[in-house]
């Protein structure tokens, strides 16, 4: 497991689940234990105010309008924009493109750069680990350039197999596309090494960070990546957006992603000029709401400390795993030795998808399934796990209730 950040001002997990209505819920009688927060996070208040908020008093479409409901929800997107660019430590806010999601990003820098850069023979460098959102595109590029997927092996503690990620990068090589942590095992990859070593032989580097921003604190310009994604829905912020970092000078050689409105500087019938960064990939109406939900979500993590954050997760993961420990027939997927908040595991008397559902039944909220991610299940041997994923408005309580439950599974089963 990771070591737990220094300095850090400690949360306070009660006041933090204060903030989130949906937690006071409960389901079949039962408070719920929510351990999904790897698929999508909850909510707080001051996220759903802010969209109640906008739309009721401040929306209008941006970039366009000449009055000042216009006016003042363009700065609100721009100001969203640079929220984006503090949060992941970039230099400059043209270096944020508004996306719908993690996917989305991946796709564009595919489709975009990739077009343009992969030729036959070429080669990208993935690892087994990966969430198909970030196998895929690839293997698409792959099959319609002639180019190689190429997959960094994964030892059995869920760590990269760092020599043959050496050896994988060759002249060949024209991207490494990994993630910085993993949803199915949860395993913290070494990302700024992954990118030193990339650099030193020209490579650049995409960083998946669909499960890395809400648990630690990120600085692109510290990790030197490339481009970086994340998704908006898993950070506590609106389903629908999300964010792709890429460093100016490669954004600015990029081709458009998708054409149409907004993400043109002029149009005839003959020719259309492209606006530069980030306007260039931002074609047709945003989710405006959205972008500025994420502002007010980072704003929110902020306040409480991603330090904080990843100290109490760091604790509570500690603390999960000993008892998983404890119980008969479980096996944990995932044991890397610097590991965020994800606990998959498998038990020897039930399948995933039945453990899920009488957990369900206790009000504990988890995911069972491949997670898409159906490569790395293979290379552990199962068809599937049962995950539950932690996070900041967590608590001792709900792991004890999360393994009481399981206990029921093995009652029934056993
Ligand atoms: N990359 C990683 C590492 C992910 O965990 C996910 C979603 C994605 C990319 C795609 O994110 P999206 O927002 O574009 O869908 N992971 C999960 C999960 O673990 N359970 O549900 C979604």
């Amino acid at each position: 497991m990771s070591a737990a950040p220094q300095h850090a001002a400690p949360l306070d997990v009660q006041a933090v689940r204060k903030d989130f209505p949906i937690l006071s819920d409960s389901f079949h009688g039962k408070p719920l234990v929510y351990f999904d927060t790897a698929a999508s996070s909850q909510k707080p208040q001051v996220v759903i105010d802010a969209l109640v908020d906008f739309y009721s008093h401040g929306y209008a479409n941006i970039h366009r309008g000449l009055y000042a409901l216009s006016v003042g929800a363009t700065r609100s997107f721009e100001e969203a924009r640079d929220k984006v660019r503090g949060f992941l430590n970039a230099a400059d806010e043209r270096e944020i493109v508004f996306v719908r999601n993690a996917t989305e990003a991946i796709n564009l820098v595919a489709m975009s750069w990739g077009r343009q850069e992969v030729g036959a023979g070429d080669e990208i460098v993935i690892s087994a680990m990966e969430h198909h959102a970030n196998i895929v595109p690839w293997q698409q590029l792959c099959a319609e350039k002639g180019a190689v997927l190429r997959v960094t092996p994964v030892d059995d503690r869920g760590e990269l197999e760092l020599d043959a990620y050496e050896s994988l990068l060759s002249d060949r090589t024209k991207l490494v596309a990994i993630t910085h942590v993993s949803n199915a095992l949860g395993t913290i990859n070494p990302a700024k090494q992954l990118v030193e070593s990339a650099h030193a032989k020209g490579i650049p580097v995409l960083l998946d960070g669909a499960q890395a921003v809400p648990h630690m604190s990120v600085d692109v310009r510290d990790l030197d990546c490339d481009f970086y994604v994340f998704s908006g829905h898993k950070l506590f912020a609106p389903s629908g957006i999300g964010a792709l970092y890429g460093k100016l000078g490669v954004l600015e050689t990029m081709p458009p992603f998708m054409t149409g409105g907004e993400m043109i500087e002029s149009v005839t019938f003959e020719k259309t000029t492209f606006k530069a960064p980030p306007g260039r990939f931002e074609a047709g109406t945003p989710d405006i709401a959205g972008a500025i939900g994420l502002g007010v979500a980072i704003d929110y993590l902020q306040e409480l400390g991603m330090d904080a954050i990843a100290a109490w997760e760091h604790e509570l993961l500690a603390y999960a795993t000993a008892r998983f420990e404890e119980i008969p027939g479980l096996r944990i997927i995932g044991t890397a030795r610097e590991k965020a908040g994800v606990l998959s595991f498998v038990l020897d008397c039930a399948h995933p998808h039945d453990v899920a559902t009488i957990l369900d039944q206790e009000g504990v909220a988890v995911r069972a399934g491949h997670h898409c991610a159906q490569p790395i299940m293979d290379r552990f041997d199962v068809p599937a796990t049962t995950r539950a994923s932690l996070s900041l408005y967590n608590t001792r309580e709900e792991v004890d209730v999360l393994v009481a439950a399981i206990g029921k599974v093995t009652e029934l089963f056993g």
